[in-house]
């Protein structure tokens, strides 16, 4: 199995968040890449490969170009302000505002643009990002000779809307790759989504189309980020009705519970009979990180990927959050050693 990554992700590196009223280190850090690198290594997945260049407009099949535009000039147009710090939001649209009039001051695109304010635009952060969705892309098209495939990526992305970016995210990799796949010869593509928290943009991406599968397993919208969406009663719209699943699962939610939540995710999957899987692989679901609510052990992430890998489709992984530093890459390659058991 092949590992798509770029060492440009260490080019995004905010000095800070805000977290608990406090300026603190940022929980998406460097790190998190270095020991999931170092996890593979050890345990022999040393194909790595380079990201080819990124096809923008590919990006704009699922982005809005306007959101592409800004994001590209976000930290020229701040710098020009003389700020002394990173691109941050301070005010949002807030209930009927404007929210679709895209003000013309860097503060106010940024107000219109964001959807969290942990998600800092420094110096590098674009070039990190681009590089983030080149290993997606450039990992979808290894899964057409080999099965599978996985995708480092770091900014993560699936928080990233057609038009709005934010926890973390600032291009929706997953989301992207799933276009590259229905670009190339798959009819259907199914998009699960592990990470502990509700993939927002994805859902929203894909949220009014049938040729998309949608499905999220995460903390409960009640108790967590992104609070405003991830809901049950969110099956999609239109032509997309039916075509997206959550499910929303409360504080101490324990693996097993999680795994039924799996398995009827994956009978979704396998009832849609789509012609490719890309897996938004998050594993912020551990017992021990810092953002998660369920109780889920490393061991558990073997059985996860089992069961993904029973699914026996073409299968892209792309990773999303996890923050627990010492034990990230264990969950995330158990995951990946689990699906390589069973696929095939
Ligand atoms: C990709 C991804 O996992 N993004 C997550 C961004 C979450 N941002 C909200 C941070 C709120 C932190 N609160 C932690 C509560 C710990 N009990
Ligand atoms: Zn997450």
């Amino acid at each position: 199995m092949k590992t798509v990554r770029s060492s440009k992700h260490r080019l995004h590196y905010p000095t800070g968040e805000i977290h608990g009223g406090q300026l603190v280190c940022p929980f998406d850090c460097p790190e998190r890449w270095d020991n999931i690198i170092d996890r593979l290594t050890a345990q022999g997945y040393t194909e790595f490969v380079n990201p080819d260049e990124l096809d923008i407009e590919l990006v704009k099949q699922v982005h809005a170009p306007d959101l592409v535009e800004f994001l590209a000039n976000a930290w020229d147009e701040w710098q020009e302000l003389g700020m002394n710090g990173e691109a941050i939001p301070t005010s949002f649209p807030a209930r009927r505002m404007r929210d679709r009039q895209i003000p013309k001051h860097i503060e106010g695109k940024l107000a219109y643009y964001c959807l969290s304010i942990e998600t800092a635009i420094t110096s590098g952060s674009w070039i990190a990002a681009k590089s983030a969705a080149a290993c997606a892309v450039t990992a979808q098209n290894i899964v057409a000779d080999d099965g599978v495939a996985f995708s480092l990526c770091r900014p993560p992305g699936h928080h990233a809307a057609s038009d709005m970016y934010g926890a973390y995210c600032f291009l929706n990799n997953a989301a992207i790759a799933v276009q590259a796949f229905r670009n190339e010869n798959a009819s259907r593509v199914a998009l699960l989504d592990i990470d502990f928290h509700h993939g927002n943009g994805s859902q929203d991406i894909f949220y009014q189309r049938d040729d998309v599968l949608y499905l999220s397993l995460h903390g409960h919208p009640h108790h967590t980020f992104p609070y405003f969406l991830g809901y049950a009663d969110e099956t999609g719209s239109g032509l997309g009705e039916g075509f997206n699943c959550n499910y929303p699962m409360p504080p101490g939610t324990d693996f097993e519970t999680w795994y039924s939540a799996l398995q009827h995710a994956c009978n979704r999957i396998r009832e849609y009979s789509p012609d490719a899987l890309v897996v938004s692989h998050g594993v912020d679901t551990y017992k021990d990180d810092p953002m998660s609510f369920f109780v889920i052990n490393s061991e558990d992430y073997i059985r996860c990927g089992e069961l993904v890998g029973k699914l026996n489709l073409p299968t892209l992984f792309v990773m999303e959050g996890g923050y627990a530093i010492a034990e990230i890459g264990i969950n995330t390659v158990n995951v990946l050693d689990g699906f390589i058991s069973t696929s095939g």
